[in-house]
């Protein structure tokens, strides 16, 4: 590499880090596509970001396809908003054949929240490499932190690798399940479930919502039941975010943050 192409790189990432600091959606947008990307100037822009030390809150949001998980961070956006905090969505986007169109409804779901400076709204596609999501998304969460969002939710496809890789990125993780699982209790056992700090069983306007919660709170501790489309239940999920937060820094003894 010639000095030349060196000094444009570390001009580029001096430029970008300090536009993140100062909260530059745009800055940010490039940053994230360049460690998207591998270009060696998003590391270095990167490693130029720090936190403040503020506590930040990075809530991973998983389960099946289906569940209400969009139509759950939208309400809890909207929540987050009211309390004057400025909130990130990262949407990871597995692989088309997992997700089908859901990125484009979530897209179209969130559009209410589109003309909010206080909102940034991103997919970011793992395009099937296991691992990727981990790393990547860990660094987004990492810039977006020091952009001054004070929450950062990930939406994931609650299939495979990406259970793990949301608790290596997430201190907080919200399993969204819908009423009606029955035997699938058994299997989501050995894996979604053991994932989750929370347990959200979405859609309580089904039927078949309240035995659903009966039978997942013998297996798990927290069990939520909402109603995304309504807000129903989200003051309790907040409440339930905010104390797992304060649970983890009290056993930690520092702040949840990057
Ligand atoms: N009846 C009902 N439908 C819901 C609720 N939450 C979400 N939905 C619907 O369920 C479908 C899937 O929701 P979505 O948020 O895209 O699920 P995701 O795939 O987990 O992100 C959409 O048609 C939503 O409108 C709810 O609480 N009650
Ligand atoms: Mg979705």
């Amino acid at each position: 590499m010639t000095g030349a192409t060196v000094e444009n790189r570390t001009t580029l990432a001096h430029t970008l880090a300090l536009a993140v600091r100062s909260g530059d959606v745009r800055a940010v947008s490039r940053l994230i596509t360049l460690l998207e990307k591998g270009h060696p100037a998003g590391a270095e822009g990167l490693r130029l970001l720090s936190s403040d030390g503020r506590p930040r809150t990075i809530i991973g949001v998983t389960g099946y396809p289906g569940a209400g998980k969009s139509t759950l961070i939208n309400a809890l956006v909207a929540a987050y908003r009211a309390r004057g905090m400025k909130v990130a969505v990262l949407a990871i986007d597995v692989s088309s054949a997992v997700t089908g169109g859901a990125i484009l409804g979530d897209r179209i779901r969130m559009q209410e929240h589109a003309l909010d400076s206080c909102v940034y709204i991103r997919s970011m596609a793992t395009r099937g490499h296991q691992g990727g999501l981990a790393r990547t998304t860990e660094q987004a969460g990492r810039v977006l932190v020091a952009a001054g969002y004070d929450v950062v939710l990930i939406e994931t496809v609650g299939v495979g690798q990406n259970e793990v890789d949301v608790v290596k990125i997430a201190p907080t993780v919200v399993v969204v399940v819908a009423p009606g699982l029955g035997d699938e209790v058994q299997a989501m056992k050995a894996g979604l479930l053991e994932v989750a700090d929370i347990v959200v069983v979405n859609k309580g306007d089904h039927p078949g919502a309240e035995s659903t919660v009966r039978d997942l709170r013998e297996w798990c501790p927290i069990v939520i039941s909402t109603v995304a489309m309504t807000g129903k239940g989200l003051p309790e999920l907040l409440e339930a975010i905010t104390a797992h937060q304060q649970d983890r820094n009290d056993r930690k003894g520092c702040s949840i943050g990057l």
